[in-house]
């Protein structure tokens, strides 16, 4: 008997490309095993078995467009003689068919990988932010994959035997600290970013005396809202208003550095420290949010990243990031990009500064680091000044 795999409503997704087929005829399905693989502008789906069978024919190619309800796979189903199905019991509710899985992925999040890829990259430790892309729109393949064990084989055969670091005596009693899972994570990618990408680090300051006025005697009010209006807000609605005016600072750089795509949506990832490490959820559409509203959001996410319990679309989607170390002191950072994004702005704490006649002002040091390939040391200047001059005068936010 031939059962047909249909695709399921989408939620509105009508176009998608059938990018992977992973079964072939004559092989054998389990219930719920992934088929195929589907792609959008903007996901990821796959799609899997909503019976067990064996694999008659696919009813689709590779690079096929297919919408909801397209037949994609005829399954034969095999019938056990010896223990044949029992009849299914009547259903109570209506039964929701299988949904496919999203994988989490985005044209603008870390990287566009099929659930077969996930799943083999799961299965063999790799960090799949450390994996060059050869694929169509920055997809990693499974031949990427195995490039980069073939490449991570050499590196190891190259590294130092542990065995000749001097002995651990030498420093006395030692105490070995296993990095955590997210900080090994990390650091990869933070490995990768800081080698494949030219960072430049522009330096400037903002006089923000208004802006603290005007935060100092609204703070209270919005902390007895359960709001608490730091300087980030201000902030972030500056950086609107500066990629707004610098569209090729709100944007993606293909993964073989030939195209850059400047994005319509202005989310912001603002990096968070955490006791695992450091996580970058992202706060979206960031353009006419209010200064509550974003200072609310900040809170949430930062929260969240602190509870573990960021959702994958919280840390997606990313077009710009903000680093801010101004709790912590210091003058200046150099902030490493979150690709595939081009730049990102550090945040530093901010000093008090007395003028020749004792006059004293306030100035909150800036660093914008960005991708040398895709914007210059003028663009990058000019940015930043822009930004400052946001910050020193809020009413230039209310102009759009
Ligand atoms: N200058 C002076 N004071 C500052 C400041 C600055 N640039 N930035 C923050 N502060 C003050 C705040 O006003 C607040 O003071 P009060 O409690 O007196 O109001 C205090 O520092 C703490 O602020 P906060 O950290 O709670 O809030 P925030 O909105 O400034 O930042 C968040 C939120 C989530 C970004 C921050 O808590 C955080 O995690 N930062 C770490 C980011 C990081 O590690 N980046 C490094 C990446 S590379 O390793």
């Amino acid at each position: 008997m031939a059962h047909i795999i249909t695709v399921p409503a989408l939620g509105g997704v009508s176009n998608l490309e059938v990018v992977e087929l992973l079964v072939q005829p004559q092989q054998h399905v389990s219930k719920d095993q992934p088929v195929a693989v589907l792609e959008s502008d903007k996901s990821s789906l796959e799609i899997v078995a909503d019976k067990e069978g064996v694999v008659a024919k696919w009813l689709v190619n590779l690079g096929d467009s297919v919408g909801p309800g397209a037949a994609l796979l005829a399954l034969e189903q095999e019938q056990n003689q010896e223990n044949p199905p029992l009849p299914e019991a009547p259903a109570l509710v209506p039964q929701e068919p299988p949904q496919p899985q999203p994988v989490v992925t985005t044209a603008t999040g870390d990287y566009y990988a099929s659930p077969a890829v996930r799943q083999m990259a799961r299965h063999l430790e790799i960090n799949l932010a450390s994996v060059q892309a050869s694929g169509e729109r920055g997809r990693i393949t499974i031949e990427d994959l195995k490039r980069h064990i073939h490449q991570e084989k050499r590196t190891t055969q190259q590294a130092p035997d542990p065995q000749t670091l001097p002995d651990a005596s030498f420093w006395g009693h030692v105490l070995p600290q296993p990095l955590s899972k997210i900080k090994k994570i990390t650091g990869a990618r933070l490995l990768q970013q800081w080698q494949t990408i030219p960072h430049v680090t522009q330096f400037n300051e903002a006089v923000i005396n208004d802006l603290q006025s005007f935060r100092m005697a609204h703070k209270d009010q919005l902390a007895a809202e359960g709001v608490k209006l730091t300087l980030l807000p201000f902030i972030i609605q500056s950086l609107c208003r500066s990629l707004k005016a610098f569209k090729e600072f709100n944007a993606v750089l293909s993964s073989d550095g030939q195209t850059l795509l400047q994005l319509s949506e202005i989310n912001i990832g603002i990096a968070v420290e955490t006791e695992q490490g450091l996580v970058v959820p992202v706060l979206h559409q960031a353009p006419g949010k209010s200064l509550k509203e974003i200072a609310r959001l900040i809170q949430q996410l930062a929260e969240k990243a602190r509870k573990k319990q960021l959702a994958p679309t919280d840390l997606q989607g990313h077009t710009f990031t903000i680093s801010s170390l101004g709790a912590y002191g210091g003058t200046a950072f150099t902030p490493i990009i979150h690709a595939p994004n081009v730049a990102i702005i550090g945040v530093s704490r901010s000093q008090k500064r007395y003028g020749p006649g004792g006059a004293a002002h306030e100035v909150l040091p800036l660093s914008l680091s960005y991708d040398h390939r895709v914007i210059d040391g003028a663009a990058g200047a000019q940015f930043l000044q822009h930004l400052v001059e946001g910050l020193e005068d809020l009413r230039l936010l209310c102009l759009g």
